[in-house]
């Protein structure tokens, strides 16, 4: 009997529990060797099969070998006895949701999106107004969009914007479908934030008045964050507007365009060559010269000594927990000094740890 399926499922239970737990570093340890696993191409019959990861924990290897010796695991079926797993998952997958309310909810009983409307409708501050708006709009955010609805969203934005805009994120990268629609508007760097602010707010409700903006989760001088539908499309998407003034403009669209391991592994070389990079600006560390204005991405990759990396090109990469792995998007950044070899990223676990989306105030 091959034992991988078994070892696969058990250690994705282990997975959600402590990811329930908030136990990071247990997460990341598991997610690991299931990459590992899911990629092995042997099965799994004896002891002597199971394979040697690097990274693999002597704690993830007994586990499989209580599987190959028993045909079961005893911690992830009392993990299962214990966690309403797919509950947990459910309402940590609602927007607005974290860890802690999910928790909450399946404490108070509730399993299903039905328990929580009724729970709801008895309860009214059981949620808060966007967790609310979260799970009204629940079945529509789950999906991703289709590239050709992006190109409406965009057709459709371009004539309301009046400044220049872009959608980056995974539509800027080529991707077949998106999460959401991640737009930077291009504004002028004379511009205080005031007229910014001003700006966005008139956009936002423009956006309103015209159909397309249904219920705004977040509303800054910088930044709104809502939901919206194409007056044709039966689906609510969600969409993010970042105001940029146009010297921020290439670090922001470098960084909005992705993909997030990419920009890991960016931010890495931009260390190793003495400077921090973030959406809005890029510093020198210690004694590095100031770096000159950049007006286009490409100006970033120049001034980095690298060749410049179309966004199709810069994908997500399955990582390793091995230190010395790299992102897939990394072998993409080629150092354009004499050598021309890839440029070694050695990214050590904690850089890798993902940081949360910018929030602007
Ligand atoms: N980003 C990042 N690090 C993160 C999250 C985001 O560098 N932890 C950057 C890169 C992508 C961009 O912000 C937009 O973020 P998302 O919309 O979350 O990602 P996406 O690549 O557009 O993917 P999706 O199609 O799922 O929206
Ligand atoms: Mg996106």
């Amino acid at each position: 009997m091959d034992y991988k399926p078994v070892i696969i499922d058990a250690l994705r239970v282990l997975e959600a529990r402590d990811r329930a737990d908030k136990k990071p570093f247990s997460v990341r340890a598991y997610a690991t060797v299931l990459r590992h696993l899911e990629a092995h191409p042997a099965p799994i019959r004896s002891l002597a099969e199971i394979p040697v990861f690097q990274g693999v924990g002597e704690k993830i290897k007994k586990k499989m070998e209580e599987i190959v010796e028993t045909g079961r695991l005893e911690a992830a079926e009392k993990a299962k006895a214990d966690y309403p797993l797919e509950a947990l998952a459910l309402f940590g997958g609602i927007y607005g949701i974290g860890p802690v309310k999910a928790r909450e909810l399946v404490e108070m009983g509730l399993r299903t999106l039905t328990d929580l409307r009724v729970e709801l409708h008895m309860r009214p501050d059981l949620l808060h107004e966007k967790q609310k708006a979260g799970l009204f709009y629940y079945e529509d955010l789950v999906e991703r969009i289709p590239r050709e609805e992006m190109r409406e969203h965009e057709l459709l934005l371009q004539g309301i914007a009046q400044v220049p805009m872009t959608i980056v994120g995974s539509y800027r990268r080529g991707a077949e479908t998106s999460g959401d629609v991640d737009v930077l508007l291009r504004v002028p760097s004379a511009w205080t934030a005031a007229e910014g602010a001003s700006y966005l707010h008139k956009f936002v409700r423009a956006l309103e008045t015209a159909g397309y903006m249904e219920y705004v989760l977040a509303l800054g001088e910088k930044k709104c964050m809502g939901i919206a539908r194409l007056p044709a499309q039966n689906k609510a998407r969600r969409v993010d507007f970042l105001i940029t003034p146009e010297h921020e403009y290439a670090c922001a669209l470098l960084y909005f365009t992705g993909s997030d391991m990419f920009n890991v592994a960016f931010r890495q070389h931009a260390l190793q060559k003495g400077y921090t990079l973030n959406e809005h600006i890029m510093t020198p560390i210690g004694d590095a010269p100031a770096p000159p204005p950049f007006h286009t991405e490409q100006d970033i990759f120049r001034f980095l000594s690298l060749q410049y990396v179309e966004p199709s090109k810069r994908v997500e990469g399955a990582i390793s927990g091995d230190a010395q792995s790299r992102p897939a998007g990394a072998a993409g950044l080629v150092s354009v000094c004499s050598t021309n070899t890839p440029l070694s990223l050695g990214i050590s676990k904690r850089v890798l740890i993902k940081r949360p989306k910018v929030v602007y105030p």
